[in-house]
């Protein structure tokens, strides 16, 4: 699959509006957080919670996902995800134990429903922190347009508060964590929650676990949610797991078993795809990254995305295009927009109004053209 991608700018930015303040609440149903960058084509709607979690089944401080298809039918959004949210444990050398959902709410499989912290921001960017195991959680969450659909990026930076010991006192121990990612999709467009999906590696590595509304292959055009992770050590072996609800959910939360490396209702070999084709189903996914270590002081980022779209799973898009003007890299999409005019100092609208606390956003008309 060769893949080729133009773009150009045709024009400039144009400011859309201006928020006097830098942090803006956007509550949604009961305590959720909404997160949208509706209407139109590919976008998605969302109630999350202040750990990250969100689903129809989260309880009242978060709501199902919302994504409206690209398919030339506008505003016909329908619903996604029954329950979505990372798991933490102590960390373990054999990749075993169970695990503990960070969620409010009714939690999953009863794990979680911890009182949900504030999320503050706009409607495509909110932050909130919490504590977990001794340590200290910042979550920023955007929303970004792509080609194909809307990613959802989750970013946990994580840190651990303890001050280093000074000699000639003993060293403190580090805490070990591993983290885990857990979503259970209900893909509703064909209207029934069973669903098809897969694995797959992507041009530039990254590992996807797909839930889509069809069987077949990695080239089977569907609507689709996918989810990645990164940071941490992947491990070689029990780093993945696609099987049925609620088999999967609760072998995390009650056994602790390794996920399995496999995709439940994939033909066995020599077809052996990682793409579910013998049946649809009640379709769960499951990634995990083991051996976090942080010693006093220290800091880890750890980043989970969730990608709606549609189209062929191998022809996802998971970040906006960029460009690069003047030597700097111009990610068009309007919050890392500010992000960028933040870091390089490029921009002196955005500096200015970021100095101010103001957010202002800004839309780039860029066409897109793509090989294959
Ligand atoms: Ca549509
Ligand atoms: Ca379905
Ligand atoms: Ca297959
Ligand atoms: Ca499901």
């Amino acid at each position: 699959m060769a893949r080729g991608t133009n773009y150009s700018i045709i024009f400039g930015i144009i400011i859309l509006s201006i928020f006097g303040s830098a942090q803006i609440a956007f509550a949604g149903p009961g305590n959720s957080y909404t997160l949208t960058n509706a209407p139109g084509e590919g976008t998605v709607t969302i109630g999350v919670d202040g750990f990250g979690g969100f689903g129809s089944f989260s309880g009242p401080d978060a709501t199902d996902a919302f994504y409206d298809p690209i398919d030339s039918i506008p505003n016909n959004p329908a619903k996604t995800t029954l329950a979505s949210a990372i798991a933490i444990r102590s960390g373990s050398s054999d990749g075993s134990g169970v695990w503990s959902f960070l969620t409010s709410g009714s939690g999953i499989f009863g794990s979680g429903g911890l009182p949900n912290p504030t999320v503050v921001g706009t409607p495509t960017f909110g932050t909130s922190s919490f504590s977990s195991n001794g340590l200290d959680f910042n979550l920023v969450q955007t929303l970004t347009k792509t080609f194909s659909g809307t990613t959802l990026t989750q970013t946990y930076t994580i840190s651990n508060p303890a001050s280093p010991a000074i000699p000639p006192s003993d060293p403190i121990p580090p805490i070990d964590i591993d983290l885990l990612r857990y979503f259970d999709g209900d893909l509703f467009f064909d209207g029934s929650i069973n669903d098809g999906g897969g694995r797959l590696i992507n041009l530039d590595g990254i590992e996807i676990l797909f839930e889509t509304d069809a069987l077949g292959t990695s080239s089977t055009p569907s609507t689709f949610v996918g989810i990645t992770t990164d940071e941490g050590t992947e491990p070689t072996t029990n780093k993945f797991e696609i099987n049925k609800f609620p088999n999967l959910g609760s072998n995390i939360v009650f056994v602790g078993d390794p996920l399995g490396n496999l995709v439940f209702n994939d033909s066995p070999p020599p077809e052996l795809d990682e793409f579910i084709d013998i049946a649809l189903y009640d379709v769960s996914l499951a990634l995990s990254n083991d051996g976090f270590s942080l010693g006093a002081g220290e800091s880890v980022v750890y980043v989970t995305k969730t990608i709606f779209g549609d189209g062929a799973p191998e022809d996802v898009e998971i970040d906006p295009p960029i460009e690069i003007v003047g030597g700097i890299i111009f990610p068009i999409d309007t919050m890392a927009l500010l992000i960028a005019g933040a870091q390089f100092n490029a921009f002196f609208i955005l500096s200015t109004l970021a100095l101010t606390g103001a957010f202002a956003f800004g839309v780039l008309y860029y066409k897109t053209k793509r090989t294959n």
